[in-house]
């Protein structure tokens, strides 16, 4: 792992339809996220917050805040090409799912196949053809695949800015019919619940590695905190029951860390006035610490 990280907040909430989680930057600082990668050898560099424009919150063909989302998914682009430039470990923290489409805009080109493990409840896969919503955080691994409205897939210029053959899905629960299509049609590699109970996370981290290793130059992790289940992380707009316990996370990041495998990392969707005590935030800052190399002994 790279030793100099650039922490980038992006208070995003107009990819969704609940309010709170443009607060999720603010309260994974509080839960100490420099301080954890500082005591852990890191030289962290805290770029502050995009500044995310208010939305009237209309409606574009169906997507709500289309013009807000691509203003900022370009701004946030441009940082984060910025921080990639400067040979950084570019930390992404939201903010709704959505900035996932401005965080891969800046980290993608130079890989010729970029990997992205989408660490999600759900498969983010939706179009405004196939949302049942309408919401945008539905929608950012689409759209980086170069399938969405166009306004979102240009961003940065080039798409798409990930292979369907280099994605790895874990957690999925709570996928819509479109996305299920989507999935076969391009043969997206996807652990569900079924696959994370029967195989257990370690044989799910090791094909995961293997996989990924084989065929990428480059791996995105891409960590939607509702991965998680909503006991373990209970801060989050769309939370689904069942999910990737506490520490079979601790498990999964540990494992991504002794493969060396990740160049740039994101965690979104915590929503601070849904949880409970900062838990959810405290969580994700644990999750950094075991993927940055903490360990137990
Ligand atoms: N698939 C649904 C629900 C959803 C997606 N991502 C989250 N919720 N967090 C949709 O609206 O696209
Ligand atoms: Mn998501
Ligand atoms: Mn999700």
């Amino acid at each position: 792992m790279k030793k100099q990280i650039s922490i980038i907040g992006v208070p995003m909430d107009l990819g969704q339809s609940r309010r709170g989680v443009d607060m999720g930057p603010s309260a994974i600082r509080y839960a100490g996220v420099v301080e954890k990668l500082e005591a852990l050898g890191y030289s962290v560099e805290d770029c502050g917050d995009l500044s995310i424009g208010r939305s009237e919150r209309p409606t574009h063909q169906g997507l709500k805040n289309l013009k807000a989302v691509a203003k900022a998914s370009d701004e946030l682009y441009r940082m984060v090409k910025r921080e990639v430039g400067k040979g950084r470990f570019p930390l992404v923290l939201g903010g709704d799912h959505s900035i996932a489409i401005g965080t891969l805009a800046g980290i993608s080109r130079p890989y010729k196949n970029l990997g992205v493990i989408w660490y999600d409840a759900h498969g983010d896969l939706n179009t405004e053809a196939t949302s049942p919503s309408g919401n945008i955080h539905g929608m950012p691994l689409a759209v980086s695949l170069g399938y969405g409205h166009s306004l979102l897939t240009s961003i940065g210029g080039y798409q798409p800015k990930v292979k369907p053959e280099n994605i790895v899905i874990i957690g999925a629960r709570a996928l819509d019919d479109g996305e299920r299509v989507f999935i076969k049609e391009k043969g997206i590699r996807v652990y569900t619940m079924h696959e994370i109970d029967r195989l257990g996370m370690t044989q799910v981290m090791n094909e995961t590695i293997e996989y990924l290793k084989e065929n990428t130059d480059g791996v995105h992790l891409s960590l939607d905190l509702d991965g998680l289940d909503p006991d373990d992380a209970p801060g989050v707009g769309t939370p689904v029951y069942g999910g990737i316990s506490y520490r079979e996370s601790h498990l999964a990041m540990e494992m991504l860390s002794e493969s060396d495998l990740v160049t740039s990392a994101e965690f979104v969707e915590i929503n601070p006035i849904l949880d409970i005590r900062n838990k959810t935030a405290d969580v994700a800052v644990e999750l950094l610490g075991s993927l940055f190399g903490e360990r137990l002994l």
